[in-house]
């Protein structure tokens, strides 16, 4: 669990001693843990000090987080905004404090790219593309059509829209895939369960599962499961996220394929925040190091997969 440290007794900044403020959003997830692991490591390891607040899924309480750094006068802000609209008024008021930002993990949608210094996170439109390109290959001596499911992350975020073009971008037109329902599941195992279950119930022909992460992917083997038939076998499930647990399935089949999507963004943030305190030019985007996984090559990633 991550700690809330902007309550609790922040101490002082030594001499020299970069301050940065971080809004999380405020998931219960094994990859959101992980993700905030990651920033609290590094920072205590570059000897950066971290005012670090979870958010919950408000965007409201993420712009109060970002108008409180504001206030303490942090060096540098960061945050993973939890969607994609609504940023500028808070960053513009950052930029006229000067306190430069960093986007860490999502993105967010402006006309206006100055109000922030530099975007780190994955590329979620190749993670969707990678999801595609598999389930094209995998149906490959198909007639069709090709039924596919998706489940998408939380509403306006960047990861459930850019997964969704992707996704259809890799696709590339061919109309023997039938996207023949996309519910959301909020990224959630539960909700991933209820959702597959419903859609089970009322479509009984679906070849494919395109969740967006991993544990709306786990949910729906369950929910497969329960229905009597062979998650991985009579129902195929590509996914996103390579966590420890998707790992598991795809090694036991019940998950057929797995685009990498790393949290461990935390010492590339530090780099990037140091390197802009000291006036050093960042590039506008970083993307973070990630690969895909399939049943042949999964076993040797699992055990040291610690999240
Ligand atoms: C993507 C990240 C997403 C993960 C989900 O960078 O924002 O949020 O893919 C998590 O598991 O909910």
């Amino acid at each position: 669990a991550c700690t809330n440290n902007s309550d609790a007794e922040i101490q002082p900044a030594r001499k020299g001693q970069i301050t940065i403020g971080f809004s999380q959003i405020g998931e219960s997830s094994r990859w959101r843990a992980a993700n905030t692991r990651s920033i609290q490591d590094a920072a205590r390891i570059q000897n950066v000090r971290l005012i670090f607040s979870v958010a919950g899924l408000s965007q409201q309480k993420q712009i109060s987080d970002i108008q409180s750094f504001i206030l303490q006068k942090v060096d540098v802000i960061a945050f993973s905004p939890v969607v994609e609209a609504g940023w500028d008024d808070v960053l513009r008021a950052a930029k006229a404090a000067k306190i430069p930002v960093i986007l860490t993990d999502r993105a967010i949608r402006t006309e206006d790219p100055s109000l922030f210094t530099s975007s780190l996170g994955s590329d979620f439109i190749s993670e969707g593309i990678s999801a595609a390109v598999w389930t094209k290959n995998e149906f490959r001596k198909a007639p069709g059509p090709v039924n596919v499911v998706e489940l998408s992350g939380t509403p306006g975020s960047a990861p459930a829209i850019q997964r969704r073009a992707g996704f259809l971008e890799g696709i590339d037109g061919d109309t023997k895939f039938k996207i023949i329902s996309s519910r959301t599941a909020n990224f959630s195992r539960a909700d991933g369960k209820r959702v597959m279950a419903e859609l089970l119930r009322s479509h009984d022909d679906i070849d494919v599962v395109f969740a967006q992460n991993d544990d709306m992917g786990l949910g729906a083997v369950t929910a497969i499961e329960e229905a009597g038939k062979r998650p991985g076998k009579d129902i195929k499930i590509a996914t996103i996220d390579a966590i420890h647990d998707g790992l598991v399935a795809l090694s036991n089949g019940k998950i057929n394929f797995i685009a990498e999507c790393n949290p461990l963004v935390g010492p590339q943030l530090m780099e990037l925040i140091q390197d802009v305190f000291l006036g050093i030019p960042v590039p506008k985007r970083v993307d973070t190091r990630e690969t895909v996984f399939f049943r042949e090559n999964v076993d040797q990633y699992i055990n040291d997969r610690k999240y």
